[in-house]
């Protein structure tokens, strides 16, 4: 029996039994009192709180990336044209960071329609919430102490406030706050020494997160065209595993233009980036979202993520709600 097979697809609402809804409430208390850190933090850094939206011309064409798996892509035309539900709000991210809102932060909903396959991994779900931010002027190192600062301002107080519902999880005694700063590896270094494996070995051997850089993936993180380094990070939670995705920017025209072509993706829904760029409008920037259900379930220490959500989104199992 594999790993996969003994983990169970969260239940809706209605089906709980009353210990099941005991514990659905304690994870609901913890992503409440999350959301209300971090977003604590962001707001007395000075980061503007944007309201996130739905439907779009240009979104995040998730590719090319190393951990897809979309089976399909949503497009409706809404006043004879067409758009996209939000696969993340990384261009609207951009545009806005370069111009009214040089720091700013989205509790943005993302559409991933994730092969069905995806179900019992645990970590993957159709629709999920980022708390997606973006800086101007930021360089990745800033984006690190940002970062590292919310999540141990967050476990720490959550010991202190959540004694009782990490009881009931039983993460009182497990759940250590974290280690500051962070160890940083390049991948090219995790996959020369773990192989293509890399993702898994370093989850189940690090005790504290670690961020892992150098990740060749979306046109709009920065790489290096002389080294071919790219200039992005992921950060990773022991025994659990990827939780944040984020970069520097891509902002000039040319560099946007030959990567837009060389990946082969659709350069008319990424006119509006193309033209700022092209102005020199686009303004140097650096973010990363975190997925706000891998942030809690590793908190809480569930099994599927999908049960910190209240209507669960799991690959393949759609509910009435
Ligand atoms: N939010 C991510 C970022 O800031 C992008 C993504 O979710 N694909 O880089």
């Amino acid at each position: 029996m594999t790993k996969q097979d003994l983990i169970e697809i969260p239940k809706p609402l209605d089906q709980l039994t009353a210990t099941e809804i005991e514990r659905k409430s304690c994870i609901g208390k913890v992503m409440t009192y999350t959301l209300k850190s971090l977003t604590n933090t962001y707001v007395n850094k000075g980061f503007q709180w944007l309201l996130p939206v739905a439907l779009s011309q240009s979104t995040d064409p998730l590719w090319p990336d190393p951990g897809a798996s979309i089976e399909k892509r949503i497009e409706v035309d809404i006043y004879g044209k067409p758009v996209r539900t939000t696969a993340s709000m990384i261009i609207h991210k951009l545009i806005a960071a370069s111009t009214a809102y040089p720091k700013l932060f989205i509790l943005s909903p993302n559409i991933r329609i994730e092969k069905a396959e995806r179900a019992k991994t645990g970590r993957h779900l159709y629709e999920f919430t980022q708390l997606d931010f973006e800086a101007q002027g930021a360089c990745s190192k800033d984006i690190f102490i940002l970062v590292e600062e919310a999540i141990v301002t967050l476990i720490k107080d959550l010991k202190r406030e959540m004694k009782s519902e990490l009881t009931t999880l039983c993460r009182c005694d497990t759940l250590k706050v974290p280690k500051t700063p962070f160890k940083i590896y390049d991948r090219v270094e995790l996959e020369a020494k773990y192989g293509k494996d890399w993702e898994a070995v370093i989850t189940s051997e690090i005790t504290d997160p670690v961020w892992v850089t150098n990740i060749p993936r979306e046109f709009y993180d920065f790489e290096d065209f002389r080294t071919g380094k790219w200039d992005n990070y992921d950060l990773f939670l022991p025994q659990f595993g990827e939780v944040l995705s984020g970069a520097k920017r891509e902002y000039e025209y040319t560099k946007i233009l030959t990567k837009i072509e060389r990946d082969q993706v659709k350069k008319e829904n990424y006119s509006l980036i193309l033209k700022m760029a092209k102005e020199s409008r686009l303004k140097p920037t650096a973010g990363a979202g975190i997925g706000m259900e891998r942030l809690v379930g590793w908190i809480a220490g569930v099994k599927h993520i999908a049960e910190c959500q209240p209507f669960p989104r799991v690959p393949g199992n759609v509910n009435e709600l």
